[in-house]
């Protein structure tokens, strides 16, 4: 018999008897509506169906059928009661749980110990830290994990976690603090450019640095390159406490040991030019040797949710204005190996006519003259030798994709 056809049967007798204690009439005859009572006026309450066997005990097992017995899945036991009318609990039962990272156990019960899955095929799963592998625990769950760059929420944007360490839009510290000036060391060159992650570390950042020539050859060091704290007078760096200055002549300024204090100081001998360099200016004569080339070779791997990367960065020549338009022209390019989308020669540093940065370019700005004036000549030298000019800071970006 079954539950609902007991509550069938007897429901209307219990039902009268409660309303005649409720109302002050227990067995006061109400029976005469009742309509249920048994007629030699004993009880009517039939016994509970015996289900089981009292005393015995049966195994049990809620789980899915396919997991019953695999890994640390397992039955448990359920005990009949003395009446053999209802069962126990099921006692001891172990059902599938998430697998737990590396404790050599089959925790959800597949048959596989110890696996799981990279849901979001980001690379990382559970057991590497990736905190998140579905969309009901974050919006982009591939763009979430240790590699990762934690992105600062601001304009309305939602707060996250982006590289998994538990902390929600965390400052990266800044690396570039008491670097000097003569730093030989091509990392410190790139702490002063604020790159501070390093690969090995995050996943991301910076795989190597080396100060190099033009064609990639390598660059001993010298006085081409320096760490500044600021570049004569009013020119400061954007971030952080330092910045890289590379020059063709020397990258100090009086009164710091080894600035030029010359219209030309010599470093090297003619150079090879990377290939598509120097780039020519339309309707400016061209020319083919390049001397005194300095750069700052960096290898780095972009953070798994990156979309671009920028710098920023200014150009100062004292071939303003007298060379503009001559065979006679430095160039600053910023090569990028692979070129990204819309890289000229692998150069992403040029302006709105695709020239590359030189005196040539319309973003010249400081100067006798100029719109800016010659405040940030002040002190860097350019200021006393001889007429010359800069850019304002410039800022050159291009797009890139997480792991690249
Ligand atoms: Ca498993
Ligand atoms: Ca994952
Ligand atoms: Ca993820
Ligand atoms: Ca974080």
């Amino acid at each position: 018999m079954t539950m609902q056809q007991s509550r069938d049967l007897f429901a209307p007798s219990r039902l009268v008897l409660v309303a005649c204690a409720l109302s002050g009439y227990a067995f006061c005859g109400c029976g005469a509506t009742g309509g249920g009572d048994s007629p030699d006026g004993g009880s009517d309450i039939v016994p509970e169906p015996i289900i089981c066997t009292p005393g015995e005990s049966q195994p049990c097992y809620s789980g899915p059928a396919t997991s019953e017995g695999v890994g640390a899945c397992t039955a448990g036991v359920q005990t009949c009661n003395a009446e053999g009318t209802a069962l126990s609990g099921c006692v001891g039962e172990v059902l599938p749980l998430l697998e737990v990272c590396l404790n050599n156990v089959d925790d959800d019960c597949n048959g596989e110990v110890d696996d799981i899955a990279d849901l979001d095929g980001d690379g990382f799963t559970r057991c590497d830290g990736d905190c998140c592998e579905t969309t009901n625990e974050c919006e982009q769950p591939a763009l979430v994990n240790p590699a990762a760059v934690e992105v600062i929420a601001k304009d309305g944007m939602e707060s996250g976690d982006e590289n998994c360490n538990g902390v929600i839009d965390e400052v990266a510290p800044l690396c570039d603090q008491g670097l000097l000036l003569d730093e030989i060391d091509p990392v410190r060159a790139a702490n002063a450019l604020d790159i501070c992650a390093q690969s090995s570390e995050l996943g991301f950042g910076l795989v190597s640095a080396a100060y190099v020539r033009g064609n990639g050859s390598p660059l001993a060091a010298s006085a081409q390159h320096g760490l500044q704290a600021a570049f004569g007078t009013n020119v400061t760096p954007q971030l952080g406490d330092s910045m890289l200055i590379l020059s063709t002549g020397g990258a100090r300024y009086a009164p710091q040991p080894d600035s030029c204090a010359s219209e030309t100081c010599e470093f090297n001998t003619g150079g090879s030019v990377p290939a598509g360099f120097p780039q020519d200016v339309p309707g400016c004569a061209g020319g083919s040797a390049i001397f005194d080339d300095v750069a700052l070779k960096l290898t780095l791997i972009a953070p798994a949710n990156a979309k671009g990367y920028a710098f920023d960065f200014r150009f100062y020549s004292y071939e303003y204005p007298e060379w503009v338009c001559t065979e006679f022209n430095d160039q600053f390019v910023a090569l990028v190996e692979p070129p990204p989308p819309g890289a000229i020669n692998g150069n992403i540093a040029f302006d709105s006519m695709t020239n590359p940065v030189s005196v040539n370019i319309g973003f010249f700005e400081v100067c006798e003259g100029c719109v800016s004036g010659t405040a940030d000549l002040a002190g860097t030298g350019f200021d006393v030798l001889n007429d010359a000019g800069a850019t304002s800071w410039l800022r050159t970006q291009a797009p890139i994709t997480g792991g690249e």
